[in-house]
């Protein structure tokens, strides 16, 4: 394998900027633009002071280098990291002198790929340092975090040796048709095995509901007619002025999206042009893309002016969001209140002036989706497609399988069902996958990761 460099930090300036290289040649290639301030030999896991020298004797940059022998390291190589001053210009030098010096440019994610094929960690693992890097909130990084250290990892592997252990049992059945006469019990006791694997696959398999409210966030639209306060909710939500807001009906021409954090989960807020009828062209290409973010908004906050009647536009609306995940709004109950003729099971009252409301409204969204329960301490949460539909495919055909004996039909044909299902579980782990799907894995990571 060949040695591979990359800056590891993000660009820009900082206190530091970390440049990390892989391989045999780590080392070799680190002496040869390195000069510290005291000699003798590189130990393991100590860091040096010196300098990095060009090949013309110029001091580049003076520096903190790091040295892990393999497999004591982060990949299982050889790694060499130099810490030098941050900014655009001393760590671009470094790479520059490494390359120079025979290492290669690291494709993103090759650290942890090598990590991954060195067996430092399972794919679980290396998925979770992308998902932890990308985290946006709080509970996310934590759902992260607790896959990094391996619960998943274990979880799945647990999964899969009790129905290597059923496996070897049933195969060891074809083998011995002399034990015939005890075929009931052991029936039994494949169907209870079974069972048990199945409820822990399908608990693992629900927690993706979450899981994906965690990762993605809930995507959500603020929708209603013109003019009732769509753009402030935004900003209030937000706690900045990020739309504009003016009493013209109409304000609002393009959809603004950006995130908040809404207790710990996050919100992608979508602030939308005003739906109505209207001959304006650049309007009317604003509300169709209010239909768009209706349709495909997770959660749809529709807003009403609580200071008037509602309108024939307004119940036409409601007709059209009544059947998604919703909260009625009834906005501006700062001026004169008036009756809202809706009959919903969402109803908040807030003032986008004031802030009134705002509090109520998070709580209601909190409760919607059940956000308190997201983060139960001992509960496991995948957050990965991925794993999802790996999980589904193995829980599927352990459900065949015991369907099969449960007919009663011969307990061989079940063997194929169970082999199925534990290459789906390798797969997740990643002890059985394709190239393809391991590229396409790491090819998300950022370079030096
Ligand atoms: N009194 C009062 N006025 C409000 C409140 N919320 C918004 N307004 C006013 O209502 C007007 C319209 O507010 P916007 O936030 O621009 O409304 P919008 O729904 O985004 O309007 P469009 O972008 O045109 O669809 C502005 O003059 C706001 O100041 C509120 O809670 N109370
Ligand atoms: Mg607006």
């Amino acid at each position: 394998m060949k040695t591979i460099v990359a800056i590891s930090t993000p660009a820009g300036n900082g206190g530091i900027g970390i440049v990390r290289m892989s391989g045999d040649s780590s080392l070799e290639i680190l002496k040869k633009i390195f000069k510290p301030v005291k000699s003798g030999d590189f130990e393991p896991n100590v860091m040096r002071l010196g300098e990095i020298i060009d090949s013309e004797g110029n001091v580049v940059d003076q520096v903190l280098v790091s040295y892990f022998k393999a497999p004591k390291s982060y990949t299982g190589e050889d790694i060499c990291e130099v810490n030098c001053h941050g900014g655009y210009i001393a760590s671009k030098k470094v790479l520059e002198l490494l390359l120079e010096n025979g290492a290669t440019p690291a494709a993103g994610g090759e650290f942890t790929k090598r990590a991954f094929l060195n067996g430092k960690m399972d794919l679980t693992q290396a998925e979770a340092v992308a998902d932890l890097i990308n985290s946006k909130t709080e509970k996310e990084g934590k759902a992260s975090a607790a896959q990094l250290e391996g619960k998943l990892g274990r979880n799945i592997r647990e999964i899969k040796d009790g129905i290597v252990d059923l496996l070897a049992d049933i195969e060891a059945d074809i083998d011995y048709p002399e034990y015939e006469d005890i075929e009931d019990v052991k029936n039994e006791r494949i169907i209870s095995t079974l069972d048990e694997q199945i409820e822990k696959l399908d608990k693992l398999e629900k927690s993706f509901e979450s899981g994906k409210i965690l990762k993605n966030g809930i995507l959500t639209a603020i929708i209603g007619k013109p003019n009732v306060g769509k753009s402030s909710l935004m900003n209030v939500l937000l706690k900045e002025d990020r739309a504009i807001v003016t009493e013209i009906a109409g304000t609002t021409r393009d959809t603004i999206e950006e995130y908040v954090n809404l207790k710990g989960i996050s919100l992608r807020l979508v602030d939308t042009a005003g739906i109505r009828d209207t001959e304006d062209i650049v309007e009317n290409i604003g509300v169709e893309k209010s239909k768009k973010a209706l349709n495909d908004a997770e959660l749809v906050l529709f807003l009403v002016d609580g200071s008037k009647e509602l309108s024939d536009e307004d119940k036409k609306l409601y007709e059209e969001i009544k059947t998604k995940n919703h909260i009625v709004i009834k906005n501006k109950i700062d001026l004169d209140e008036k009756e809202l003729s809706l009959n919903d099971g969402n109803i908040v009252k807030i003032s986008a002036k004031t802030g009134e409301g705002i509090t109520e409204l998070e709580d209601k969204i909190e409760e919607l989706f059940n956000l308190k329960n997201l983060e139960s301490e001992n509960e496991l949460i995948i957050t990965n497609i991925r794993h999802k539909d790996l999980i589904n495919k193995a829980k599927n055909g352990l459900i065949k399988a015991n369907n099969t004996v449960k007919d009663g039909l011969p307990v061989d044909m079940i063997s194929i069902n169970i082999q199925e299902a534990i290459k789906d579980l390798c797969e997740i782990l990643g002890e059985s996958i394709s190239d393809d799907v391991l590229n396409r894995i790491f090819e998300k990571f950022c370079v030096g990761k």
